[in-house]
């Protein structure tokens, strides 16, 4: 018997659409068309692989509308992110379709021969995306993935199917063969897991929570399976005295809340030097109850609902009768997994309200003396994804970036991911990077072969 998921809009509790779960041996099914038509796949010529993924992209501009529409419905995206999400979609594919005609080897001098490196595809590529970003988190593994020749199966979280089930179709009608990538809306216990143990599946990309990462990455180690990890975070925005406070301020709220707080990058820990802590709580009491939460259609809306039902009770669980709450902004009664923008004062960084990934709208507010324990205090958590540094001296930032043990630091901004960069995290926050140019090597093996002369 085949089971059905109700799709629910977050924003109001309704079911906006039904999706049918894949089955384990419909997943056997899908790995094997996969991996028959990846000789084909490879084999195209660059220009047509890169002709092909330009199409795809084209295709999914033409429906950004529709695609940004979708997300806001499935995901309670905010209008104005889910249509950066949709074009960043769109950018990452031209990006990588520039790759197809240069995945460039190398000619290296050896005695007595020619030697030569080739960047191999690896086979079939499965990618298991989380609810909160499901259209960019999909396509950065996708999208490199088929530039470099591989075929891919892609597993979207259970409760945010629509949009790879529509960007399946755009490929598709792009030209892009139905067995070249396929989308299984699924569990993650029952698809996502064939992807980890099925012999035929060379490569898992995964984002999610570091906990399940972790299994999925010792479920690949029986078949040494190749794994590219993005996980969790708690990532610090650190604020010194010298910085322009209003500025740091005004943007604090838009560096944790944005999508709710469910983002791996939200600056979850706002980490401020003592001498100006108070004058930035004032600042930062009026920008926080300014954030506009409700209806996320509305183009006015800067934050929409948590996901789910249990997501927002485990999100309320951190704060019982006599949590240090601050101050909070404003959330809509009724339906609709509503959450206010929130301020914690916790006591220190191992306070379970500074340590945990709440993945909510929860920020916690800490000082610090002075520029050393500002980086002790960054430092002393496992996840290591994001930071900012907000300061006025050029030498504290780059000694700041250099010592905070994290994979994307910003400078008097929040901004994280720029699909031209290297993106991921140190420590338990991930393995690998993508976007930018390092993804390729995430998507090929390199093989060396040596000419006698
Ligand atoms: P998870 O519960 O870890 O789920 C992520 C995906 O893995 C879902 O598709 C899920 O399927 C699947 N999955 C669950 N158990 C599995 C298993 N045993 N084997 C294979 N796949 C399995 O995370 P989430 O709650 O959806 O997402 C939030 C987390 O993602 C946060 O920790 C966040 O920080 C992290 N995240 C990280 C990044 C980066 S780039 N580092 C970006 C976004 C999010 P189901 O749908 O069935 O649960």
């Amino acid at each position: 018997m085949t089971a059905k998921f109700d799709v629910i809009n977050p924003a109001t509790e309704q079911v906006v659409d039904s999706v049918r779960l894949v089955t384990a041996e419909e997943t056997d099914t899908a790995i094997a068309r996969a991996a028959k038509a990846f000789p084909a796949w490879r084999a195209v010529a660059p220009g047509d692989r890169a002709r092909l993924l330009r199409r795809f992209a084209e295709a999914v501009d033409a429906d950004l509308e529709n695609l940004a529409r979708l997300e806001v419905l499935n995901a309670g995206h905010t209008i104005g992110n889910a249509r950066w999400e949709a074009g960043n979609v769109r950018d990452v594919l031209h990006y990588y379709a520039a790759a197809p005609e240069r995945l460039f080897g190398r000619q290296i001098p050896v005695p007595g021969g020619v030697d030569l490196t080739f960047a191999e595809p690896l086979g079939v590529v499965g990618v298991i995306v989380p609810w909160n970003f499901p259209m960019p988190i999909a396509s950065w593994g996708f999208a490199p993935a088929l530039a470099a020749g591989n075929t891919v199966v892609l597993k979207p979280a259970e409760l945010t199917p629509l949009t790879a089930l529509r960007l399946a179709e755009l490929a598709h009608q792009a030209g892009i063969p139905q067995d070249v990538f396929q989308v299984l809306p699924g569990k993650g216990s029952v698809v996502g897991q064939r992807f980890v143990t099925h012999p035929l599946v060379r490569k898992v990309v995964f984002t999610g929570s570091t906990e399940v990462g972790k299994q999925i990455m010792a479920g690949c180690a029986d078949q040494v399976k190749r794994v590219t990890l993005e996980l969790g975070g708690k990532n610090a925005n650190i604020v010194f005295a010298d910085a322009d406070l209003e500025k740091a301020a005004a943007a604090a709220p838009y560096g944790v809340f944005d999508n709710a707080g469910q983002d791996c990058c939200a600056r979850s820990r706002i980490l401020v030097q003592k001498s100006v802590y108070d004058r930035f709580m004032e600042l930062l009491e009026p920008a926080v109850r300014g954030v506009v939460v409700g209806d996320p259609g509305d183009e006015k809306t800067e934050m929409g609902p948590l996901i789910s039902h249990g997501h927002r009770a485990k999100v309320r669980s951190y704060l019982p009768e006599g949590a240090p709450i601050a101050f909070q902004g404003t959330a809509p009664d009724g339906p609709g997994y509503w959450f206010p923008p929130t301020v914690v004062t916790p006591s220190g960084v191992r306070d379970p309200l500074a340590a945990d990934e709440i993945f909510g709208p929860i920020v916690a507010v800490l000082p610090f003396a002075d520029e050393a324990e500002a980086v002790t205090m960054a430092n002393d958590t496992d996840y290591g994804l994001s930071a900012s540094i907000w300061t006025r001296d050029v030498g504290r930032a780059l000694r700041v970036s250099r010592a905070v043990e994290a994979g994307n630091l910003s400078v008097n901004s929040h901004s994280s991911v720029r699909y031209w960069t290297p993106f991921g995290g140190f420590k338990q926050s991930g393995l690998g990077r993508e976007l930018g140019p390092d993804a390729l090597a995430a998507f090929t093996e390199t093989k060396n072969v040596f000419i006698d002369t």
